[in-house]
């Protein structure tokens, strides 16, 4: 598109500003239209009604919203929903059950696994103060570090810029320092449909062909 600027997949947590200023150098510019993506977002709730019936067990799969239905788990102990929390009891006495902490020497951790490909849009944590720090591990990727209440951009809405999860594998938010936080939910939206679904053309020569692959791939990501 003549004089378009793409920022990718770059996402607008609720709450949260973009500003489009003027550096002061050149003579100006015009903003002619902004096109943005209104992925349909799955938000689930860890601290609903209904968690309470699935946990004190090491892994529950929720019910689909949006047709995006996660597997939540822990590898050590068990998920845990308290009055308004969702921790991890961890194997052991003396540990804050409501916490995601260390408070038995283990590194607590929750593990989100999904049954097709999504992009991780968001967390909300709450008792996470600019003390407290997680890392979150994705498959194939150095783990990414979050902390520091500055890092929010809404009422305990952590954005995490939408890196892709793959069917299958797991995304894992591990304790790393402080004094443990309540891990309220997440949100997700469905990836795009992989460039090999698209049916070429049979008729059309090979431009042709590469240029609508990648009309194809736009419109796909466009209307998901
Ligand atoms: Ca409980
Ligand atoms: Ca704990
Ligand atoms: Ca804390």
């Amino acid at each position: 598109m003549t004089n378009a600027l793409d920022f990718g997949s770059a996402a607008l947590a609720p709450g949260e500003t973009l500003d489009l200023a003027f550096t002061g150098a050149g003579n100006g510019f015009s903003v002619d239209a902004i096109n943005v993506t209104l992925s349909p977002l799955a938000i689930f709730d860890l601290r609903a009604p209904l968690v309470e019936t699935l946990d004190e067990a090491a892994d529950f799969t929720l019910p689909a919203i949006a047709g995006i239905s996660p597997n939540v788990s822990t590898p050590d102990g068990v998920l845990n929903q308290t009055a308004a929390s969702f921790g991890v009891n961890a194997t052991g006495t003396g540990d804050v059950t409501s916490q995601i902490d260390d408070g038995v020497g283990v590194d607590e951790s929750i593990d989100l696994m999904f049954d097709q490909d999504v992009y991780l849009e968001w967390f909300t944590l709450s008792s996470f103060s600019s003390t407290d720090m997680f890392e979150l591990m994705l498959p194939g990727m150095a783990p990414i570090v979050f902390g520091g209440s500055d890092l929010f951009t809404g009422t305990n809405v952590l954005n995490l810029n939408a890196p892709l999860l793959p069917a299958g594998q797991k995304a894992r938010l591990q304790f790393a320092s402080g004094n443990g936080f309540s891990f309220d939910g997440f949100a997700v939206s469905a990836a795009p449909v992989t460039v090999s679904n698209v049916v070429p053309e049979p008729a059309a020569g090979a431009l042709f062909l590469i240029a609508g692959a990648g009309l194809c791939v736009r419109r796909r990501r466009h209307s998901a």
